[in-house]
C-alpha cells in the first residue's frame, strides 16, 4: 500500500472541509460538540482505524470476546475489518467505513462512535438486523446505515442488481425492517442515504422504511449532486459530493482506512453527515424522540419547499442546535395583516397562520370574530338576565402547519361583519402543545379588489388596523424564526 504521508489535494484545506462548512458545523460547535451520552453506531462493510479517530470510538464497558468498539456481524467475530476478495486494493472495502466514521467524528466530536460490520454474502443477510439490534441494546441513539441491504443470489452471492435485475425488493429482508422499527420505538434514529424510487429503480428496502430518515445528496454548490437519486420520501439533504476530473475538491476528502485521506462521493456520505447532525440535535436537546429530531432537522434545513432530490433542503446544523426555548414548544401566531377578496360566493378573508416552533403542528385552530373576543360583552349579565351577543365568532377552521412555516387560511366573511373590528385567535391543539392562544386585531390590506374596497369604504368603519392595539398581542417572533419563515413561506 501507499506509505505516503497523509495529503490533501489543492483546494482542500482540511478533511471534510466544504461539507462541514455547508452544514454550518463550525457555527453549531459554538453551541454543542455533542454529548458522551449520545452514541452513534456506524453500520458498514468493514472498518480500519485512522489516527483522526483516536479517542472518538465507543468503548464497550463489558467487552465480549475482546470486541472493544463494536462487533463484526458478517463474520461473527471481534475483528472489524473486511477480509475477502478485493481487500488489498479496494478503496471501498478498506476505506468506506473509516470515511463515514470520520464524518461523524468531525460533525459531533464528543459523541462516541460504535463500529458494526455487516455483509452482503450469502448467509450474511441476518448481519443487518443483528447489527441494528446490537446498537440499540448497547445504547446507541443514532444509527448511520449508509447502505441499504442488497439481496444476493442464494448460491453465488452476487447481488441481483449485478445480474441484470434492478435491486428493488421491498421485502428483501423483513427481519431488517422489524429491527429498524424496534430501534425507532426504542428512541434510536436510523439515517440512510436515499435510494431512487422515481426513475428506473424501485424503492429499495431500508431507506424507504418509515423508521429510517432518508437523506438526499448535495453537491459542493448546495444543489442536487449529479449522483443524487430522487425519491418520494427524501427528508433533507447533506453533502455527498460528486466526481470531477478537473476539480478533485468537488468530492469530499476524509479519513481512509490506511491512515491517509481519500476522496469519496455518494449518498452514503450524506448519511454519515446527517447522522452526525442528528447526534448534535440529540445532544443539545436531550429527551427528544426520533420523530422530533427528524422534524427539527428538516424544518431548519435551508430550502424552498420540498423536492425529490434534496427534500426540505440542506441540513443546517447551526440552525438545528440554535433553536430558542420558544421554538421548542408548539405555538402558532396569526399575522395581523389579512387580505380580502371578492368571489362569486361572497367575500373571502385570507389570513397567514405561522408555526413558531420547529415541530410540525398537526392541528391548529383559527377562529375569526366580529368584535374583541377577549372582552366580555356585559359584565353585569347573568343566567336570568343574559346580555345580547356583542362579539360573534364568524367562522373557524383547522389546519396543519410544518415547523417554522406559515400557511394561508381562507375564511368566508359576511359583509355585515365589516362594520365591526375583526379579530382572529389561533392556538395549537396537538398533544403537548402549551395551549397559548394568540389573539390579534386584523388589519385588512394588500391588493384589495375594487368591489371589496368600496364595500369597506361604504361601511366606513372597517378596521383602521392597529394590530398592536389588541389586548393580547401576537407572541413575539424571533429574528431567526422570521428569516426562516420568510425564506420558507408557502
Ligand atoms: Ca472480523
Amino acid at each position: 500500500m501507499n506509505s505516503d504521508p497523509p495529503s490533501l489535494p489543492e483546494g482542500v484545506a482540511a478533511p471534510y472541509d466544504w461539507a462541514l462548512a455547508q452544514m454550518r458545523v463550525p457555527e453549531a460547535h459554538r453551541v454543542t460538540r455533542g454529548s458522551p451520552d449520545v452514541v452513534v453506531a456506524v453500520i458498514d462493510l468493514g472498518y480500519r482505524p485512522h489516527p483522526d479517530h483516536r479517542g472518538r470510538l465507543w468503548v464497550n464497558p463489558r467487552p465480549e470476546e475482546g470486541a472493544l468498539h463494536g462487533w463484526d456481524f458478517a463474520d461473527n467475530d471481534a475483528t472489524l475489518e473486511y477480509r475477502g476478495p478485493g481487500e488489498a486494493d479496494s478503496v471501498y472495502f478498506r476505506g468506506h467505513h473509516a470515511f463515514i466514521v470520520g464524518e461523524v467524528a468531525a460533525v459531533t466530536p464528543a459523541c462516541p462512535i460504535m463500529i458494526l460490520r455487516v455483509g452482503y454474502l450469502p448467509g450474511q443477510g441476518e448481519s443487518w438486523p443483528h447489527a441494528v439490534d446490537y446498537a440499540v441494546r448497547h445504547g446507541a441513539r443514532v444509527i448511520v446505515m449508509p447502505h441499504g441491504y442488497i439481496q444476493g443470489h442464494c448460491l453465488s452471492g452476487t447481488p441481483y442488481f449485478y445480474q441484470g435485475t434492478d435491486f428493488g425488493y421491498p421485502f428483501d429482508n423483513p427481519a431488517l425492517k422489524e429491527s429498524c422499527d424496534a430501534a425507532s420505538a426504542a428512541g434510536c434514529l436510523i439515517v440512510s442515504g436515499v435510494s431512487d424510487n422515481r426513475g428506473r429503480r424501485a424503492v429499495f428496502a431500508s431507506s424507504a422504511f418509515e423508521s429510517v430518515m432518508a437523506v438526499g445528496s448535495a453537491s459542493r454548490r448546495g444543489r442536487a449532486a449529479d449522483i443524487a437519486p430522487s425519491s418520494d420520501y427524501v427528508e433533507a439533504a447533506a453533502p455527498a459530493g460528486q466526481r470531477s476530473p478537473e476539480s478533485p475538491a468537488e468530492q469530499i476528502w476524509g479519513t481512509g482506512g490506511d491512515g491517509r485521506y481519500i476522496p469519496f462521493e455518494g449518498g452514503c456520505m450524506a448519511a454519515g453527515f446527517a447522522g452526525g447532525a442528528a447526534a448534535l440535535v440529540m445532544s443539545r436537546y436531550p429527551g427528544l424522540d426520533p420523530s422530533q429530531v427528524r422534524q427539527i432537522l428538516r424544518n431548519t434545513a435551508r430550502g424552498r419547499g420540498w423536492n425529490p432530490y434534496l427534500g426540505h433542503g440542506l441540513l443546517d446544523a447551526a440552525a438545528a442546535v440554535g433553536l430558542t426555548s420558544g421554538q421548542m414548544e408548539k405555538r402558532v401566531a396569526v399575522r395581523p395583516a389579512a387580505r380580502l377578496r371578492q368571489t362569486s360566493k361572497g367575500l373571502r378573508l385570507a389570513l397567514a397562520l405561522e408555526n413558531l416552533s420547529a415541530f410540525d403542528i398537526g392541528r391548529a385552530v383559527l377562529a375569526l370574530y366580529a368584535g374583541d373576543p377577549t372582552c366580555p360583552a356585559d359584565a353585569q349579565a347573568s343566567f336570568t338576565s343574559p346580555a345580547e351577543l356583542q362579539v360573534r365568532q364568524i367562522e373557524h377552521t383547522c389546519c396543519a402547519i410544518p415547523g417554522l412555516e406559515a400557511v394561508t387560511a381562507t375564511l368566508p366573511l359576511p359583509e355585515e361583519a365589516l362594520s365591526r373590528p375583526l379579530y382572529a385567535q389561533a392556538f395549537a391543539c396537538d398533544a403537548g402543545a402549551p395551549g397559548d392562544c394568540c389573539t390579534v386585531r386584523i388589519a385588512i390590506g394588500g391588493r384589495t379588489p375594487g368591489a371589496a374596497k368600496s364595500l369597506i369604504a361604504g361601511r366606513g368603519r372597517a378596521v383602521a388596523g392597529n394590530p398592536a392595539g389588541g389586548p393580547a398581542p401576537a407572541p413575539e417572533i424571533t429574528e431567526q424564526a422570521h428569516s426562516l419563515l420568510t425564506e420558507r413561506e408557502l
